[in-house]
């Protein structure tokens, strides 16, 4: 006669817990949420509600051809001036990968839609200085 055999099951250890989630590695970023790229909105109260990241990509979502996306420097954001040499995308769905540290600006090419507030500005860091924020370390970037 057989004899009954049971067998003990060690439970499973535990998972090491999961290291402190800093954010998401790559975010997509619809530009104006559900607004999408439009004019008349915020984007500056837009911007400065999140963290760009090394890694995150921008979509702009609009109707084309209706607006585009051009991407200038500092200068001429201020002025809504599009260079000849500005990058521009016009699918109506355009990924822009932040794929570097730095400052970035795009407005609308389109008539006088930079000056009614379709533009964007933001800044793109890297991980670690979303994590220094968030301890609340501040630092100088000039030499004085
Ligand atoms: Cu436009």
């Amino acid at each position: 006669m057989a004899s009954k055999q049971v067998l003990a099951v060690a439970p499973a250890p535990a998972p090491p817990p999961p290291p402190p989630p800093a954010r998401a590695a790559a975010t997509e970023h619809m530009v104006g949420d559900s607004n999408g790229w439009a004019l008349e909105f915020d984007y500056a109260t837009w911007a400065a509600a999140r963290q760009f990241m090394v890694g995150d990509t921008l979509v702009f979502k609009y109707k084309s051809p209706d607006h585009t996306v051009v991407e200038v420097g500092g200068a001429d954001f201020a002025a809504c001036n599009k260079t000849a040499n500005a990058k521009e995308w016009s699918s109506g769905e355009d990924r822009v990968a932040l794929d570097k540290e730095g400052r970035r600006w795009f407005f609308c090419g389109v008539g006088n839609h930079c000056l009614r507030n379709m533009k964007l500005k933001i800044a793109v860091h890297c991980s670690v200085w979303y994590m220094f924020m968030e301890m609340g370390i501040s630092f100088r970037m000039s030499f004085i």
